[in-house]
């Protein structure tokens, strides 16, 4: 049965090796990767969230290469995308500055209206840190996005989970939603509790058909 009505797509973007993909591992397995397995085009994830008010929410999430080799192939995601977690390596003083160009891609190639939260990774790494939580909020602040900061080898980073990223995107885009619910958002599905949409045979064995993380679009 369906639970919920609400399917949000959101993209992970960022420089090759920030953690996206550690992030998203952290978020459906609850597991940490220590090496770094470059994403080649795009990998898929899908989570059901409850917002504040227990709607229930499918988050789906497109988890892209940072590298510069898969840009155009990233960009086509960007496009119906209703949430962004743009992130940097707070230890990567590159990769917060190319925040700027993240932005400007997200913005020239994304629907207008799409929400960006700012993600600081590798929060763990306290005595590698180049960028302060300061400078970050700054940043996000000219831009209109918030900003958190997680840790996905940890799992906790002060008070917070890292899975809370996922978490604040999504609140941030129902809120949106429900306070202009006329306009047609893009990167937003409302789905008919009462179409049948289908289901897996309980008796069905093949792993593979029953993965729920897949890879996809890789050349
Ligand atoms: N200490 C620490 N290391 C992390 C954390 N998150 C990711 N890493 C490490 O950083 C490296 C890169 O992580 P990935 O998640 O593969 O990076 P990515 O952003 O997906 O990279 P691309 O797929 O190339 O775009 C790996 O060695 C991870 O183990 C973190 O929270 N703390
Ligand atoms: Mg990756």
């Amino acid at each position: 049965m369906t639970t919920h009505k609400l399917v949000f797509k959101t993209i992970l973007v960022g420089d090759s090796g920030v953690g996206k993909s550690s992030m998203l591992l952290r978020f459906t397995d609850n597991k940490f990767n220590p090496s770094h397995d470059l994403t080649i085009g795009v990998e898929f994830g899908s989570i059901v969230i409850n917002v504040e008010d227990k709607t229930p929410i499918k988050l789906t999430i497109w988890d892209t290469a940072g590298q510069e080799t898969f840009k155009s192939i990233t960009r086509s995601y960007y496009r119906s995308a209703a949430g962004v977690l743009l992130c940097f390596d707070i230890t990567n003083r590159k990769s917060f500055a190319n925040i700027h160009t993240w932005v400007h891609e997200v913005r020239e190639y994304g629907p207008t209206n799409s929400i960006i939260l700012l993600v600081g990774t590798k929060a763990d790494l306290i005595n590698h840190r180049v960028v302060s939580t300061e400078e970050a909020l700054k940043v996000a602040e000219e831009y209109g996005m918030n900003y958190i900061e997680v840790s996905s080898k940890t799992n906790v980073y002060g008070s917070k989970f890292s899975n809370e990223a996922f978490i604040q995107l999504t609140q941030e885009i129902y809120n949106n939603f429900k306070n202009d619910m006329k306009n047609n958002q893009v990167g937003i599905t409302l789905v008919d509790p009462n179409r049948h949409y289908g289901s897996i045979d309980p008796t069905r064995t093949d792993p593979d058909k029953l993965k729920y993380k897949n890879i996809c679009c890789g050349i």
